[in-house]
């Protein structure tokens, strides 16, 4: 566990007189292209914490988008990743293999929902874990067309930009984007035409009967979708949406992907998000929580599809570097030494009960969703769904001004979705729900 102290503590405005000098140099050198959630220098990060250069310790509700669920430096990681560096950096796994890779590919083989015969490929982001399972789903069935998400998020790179739903600032004069990409409506509950129940009712029937309308089952080679939308705004479909996909791609030949990228390693309660109502990917896509920090992504998904690529037709310089394969197997060990997914779920109590006592008080809490460590809110107009975006925006000032750092979210900038490490003690996890809660009040 780490040394840094598990508290909130402001010595100095945010930014500090420090963090602001440094952001004078980052902003000369960086491209201004770039974001920017927190306007602070990280000195050092740990736990439930990130330290900032002027010595201001935020308390972290973002994990570095679902990244270091295990924590900052997490003791088993930073051991391996240690152990790692002494012996070799790089071969290249397609040059000259490594066990680390082997190793790796094993445990997702069997920490992935079926208990099917499973292979793996690894990458380096999720952009290239889902570009991979395209291709991957394109070889196999010889088919050309995805299907794809309102709401839904990617990647950036031209497949997976194309494949995301948001033009800006994902989109906006990036195309032109590829071709054979079919989005349909997401089961959004609550902005369905007719509310919750009918979402519940009938977005799939519609859904499933535009793939059929528009596209064509014979030419369909995948459908993609996050089991909880990340980016999108943390939408939860409502049950039998996900089961009821995945039965339809499995009668009519199409490879079934779950984009577990944000939702995936302990982060909803279970080590996958599908888990919660027993759905088998054909083909699964993770990066994000899979190696506490180090860049790693991966595909795993039945070796009849998985291996029918051609030799040499998938590869890549860095995909399962050997460092990154020692810190995903000190994440995959401390999930099951430490319970993570219990924790997660422990922390997930904690979390919608402040969230759900706050939509009981506020009229600007339109709803509250998500699963475990992964829960969000989304902001309205009082009185109506409007999106309000100058709330959200508001919050997460409130909340940086005072020592918690929080993530936005949403097609319509107006959620606030929190993403905390899986290992930040419950105390300060409390303390951050209640500034959250003091945030929303000031509204
Ligand atoms: N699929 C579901 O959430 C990454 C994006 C951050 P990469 N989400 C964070 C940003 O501003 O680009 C993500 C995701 C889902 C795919 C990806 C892409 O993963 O590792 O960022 O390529």
């Amino acid at each position: 566990m780490t040394s840094i102290p598990q508290i909130r503590s402001l010595v100095t405005a945010i930014p500090g007189p420090r963090s602001l000098e440094l952001l004078k140099r980052r902003n000369d050198a960086v491209s201004l292209s770039l974001g920017m959630a927190i306007p602070v220098i990280v000195e050092r990060a740990g736990g439930g914490v990130i330290v900032d250069v002027d010595g201001n310790s935020i308390i972290d509700m973002g994990a570095g988008i679902a990244v270091v669920n295990v924590g900052n430096s997490a003791e088993r990681v930073v051991a391996n990743i240690k152990a790692q560096v002494e012996s070799f950096t790089h071969s290249c796994f397609t040059v000259a293999p490594y066990m680390g890779y082997i190793e790796v590919c094993e445990e997702l083989n069997r920490l992935t929902p079926g208990t099917h015969k499973k292979k793996s490929l690894l990458v380096n982001s999720g952009a290239e874990a889902i570009e991979n399972a395209v291709k991957i789903a394109r070889n196999y069935t010889g088919r050309q067309a995805v299907v794809v998400f309102e709401h839904s998020f990617h990647g950036r790179t031209n497949l997976t930009m194309g494949m995301t739903a948001k033009n800006m600032p994902y989109k906006e004069g990036f195309g032109p984007f590829a071709p054979e990409i079919y989005r349909m409506p997401m089961a959004y509950p609550y902005r369905w035409p007719g509310g919750t129940k009918v979402c519940e009712e009938e977005a799939l029937e519609f859904v499933l009967h535009k793939i059929e309308k528009e596209i064509d089952l014979k030419n369909i080679a995948a459908i993609v979708i996050e089991p909880i939308l990340g980016e999108g705004g943390f939408i939860v479909p409502p049950k039998g949406f996900l089961p009821g996909l995945s039965k339809f791609a499995a009668e009519h030949g199409i490879v079934f992907i779950a984009d577990e990228v944000q939702t995936g390693f302990a982060r909803t309660g279970q080590m996958f998000a599908v888990e919660e109502e027993g759905v088998v990917p054909d083909l699964i896509a993770m990066a994000k929580g899979i190696a506490g920090g180090l860049p790693l992504a991966a595909v795993t998904g039945r070796a009849e599809i998985m291996d029918a690529v051609h030799g040499s037709g998938l590869g890549g310089t860095y995909g399962g570097n050997p460092i990154s394969c020692a810190a995903a197997l000190g994440t995959f060990a401390t999930i099951a030494e430490d319970d993570l997914c219990k924790r997660a779920q422990e922390m997930g109590v904690i979390i919608s009960d402040a969230l759900n006592a706050m939509k009981a008080k506020y009229q600007v809490v339109g709803e509250v969703r998500g699963r475990g460590a992964m829960q969000a809110i989304e902001f309205v107009i009082p009185g109506g769904i409007e999106p309000n975006a100058s709330a959200m925006a508001e919050v997460i000032k409130f909340c940086q001004v005072n020592g918690v750092l929080l993530l936005s979210a949403g097609t319509y900038n107006n959620v606030v979705r929190l993403l905390p490490p899986l290992v930040m003690p419950f105390d300060l996890l409390r303390e951050a729900l209640d500034i959250l809660d003091q945030a929303v009040a000031t509204l």
